[in-house]
């Protein structure tokens, strides 16, 4: 049987966009789309290298102007994101690079709890789905946001809009920065990046040496212990920083997310430790599918940074 030539194919005539109303009414663009289709429907021309420029101009500048940053936070989960989300409305004037191991930020929040779709928090944290504008059901003392993607779409939404912020994922932070205070003790002065992929392989492959940023204040939020998570404080453990961790703790909802709102600090000069990378710490416990703490320690390691930077 004969291949079936691109060109072969009959092609539909036209897009019906009076079959999409968009709130009630058509969109003039996409008439404008389907004029253009009558006419004889063609993209726009391009050349490849123009596309590969469009991408690889743009990154390489963001890496040129991060590299110098004035807040590097660690780890694009729930308590991250809302950290930025804070910072990058209290603060245009900072440059903020996130920097996200995985290929798709938002760490744990976009299920609920054991795959379920529904995202739980209690109050006050319903102040920051408002201030979010994410709507919810009020349960009386907890809301619930129908999808945590829900949530974590918008808060990645927002965060990416800001033109201060500058997202790096697929990138690892695989260590520290640091700079003596000539007493044993260390100040944090940046992170040591990698692509995630290279840093998956230093055991089998050699010499792939990390790039830096610079920053006088790091948030770490990577999430507790696991194949990627706590990371920063197991380091400062190495480091001989703190002695050791406190090691995360059953689950217990009540006293975990006070804990981890009321924990929320600066644990070694330069860097600031916020949501479940705390338990590690301290040995606090975890709450499970309850996000509040998430959303409000991100408040608190916000209010935590801008101290430096208002002092
Ligand atoms: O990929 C990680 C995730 O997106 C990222 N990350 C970890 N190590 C990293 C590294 N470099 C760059 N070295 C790194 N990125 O950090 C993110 C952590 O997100 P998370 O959702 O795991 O942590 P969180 O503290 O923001 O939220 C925790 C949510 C939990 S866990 C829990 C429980 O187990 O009881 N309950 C809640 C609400």
């Amino acid at each position: 049987e004969q291949a079936t030539s691109v060109d072969s194919v009959p092609l539909k005539s036209g897009f019906d966009v009076k079959s999409f109303p968009i709130n009630g009414t058509r969109s003039k663009t996409l008439e404008e789309l389907a004029e253009k289709w009558d006419q004889g429907f063609k993209f726009a021309p391009i050349r490849e290298s123009q596309v590969s420029r469009a991408m690889t101009r743009r990154y390489f500048n963001d890496l040129d102007s991060y590299a110098e940053s004035d807040i590097v936070i660690v780890g694009a989960g729930s308590c991250g994101l809302s950290t930025a989300y804070m910072l990058g409305k209290a603060r245009p004037d900072l440059k903020i690079a996130i920097i996200e191991a995985s290929v798709s930020p938002g760490g744990g929040a976009w299920l609920g709890g054991q795959l379920f779709s529904a995202m739980v928090m209690r109050k006050p944290a319903d102040a920051f789905l408002t201030d979010l504008g994410v709507p919810f059901e009020d349960e009386g003392d907890f809301v619930v946001v129908k999808h945590a993607a829900l949530f974590t779409s918008t808060l990645l939404s927002k965060v990416l809009s800001f033109p201060n912020i500058k997202l790096f994922n697929a990138t690892a932070v695989e260590d520290l920065i640091t700079r003596s205070n000539g007493d044993g003790t260390l100040r944090i002065a940046g992170v040591v990046t990698n692509w995630t992929l290279v840093t998956m392989h230093h055991d089998d492959q050699s010499c792939m040496d990390p790039n830096t940023i610079n920053a006088p204040i790091v948030i770490s939020t990577t999430g507790h212990d696991g194949p990627f998570g706590a990371f920063c404080v197991k380091r400062l453990v190495s480091m001989q920083q703190i002695e050791k961790l406190g090691g995360m703790r059953g689950l217990d909802m009540n006293t975990a997310e006070d804990a981890i709102v009321k924990r929320t600090r600066e644990i070694v000069p330069g860097l600031i430790v916020g949501g479940m990378e705390l338990s590690e710490v301290d040995g606090a416990n975890r709450m499970g599918p309850t996000f509040g703490a998430m959303a409000l320690s991100g408040v608190k390691a916000a209010e935590e940074a801008l101290k430096v930077f208002d002092e």
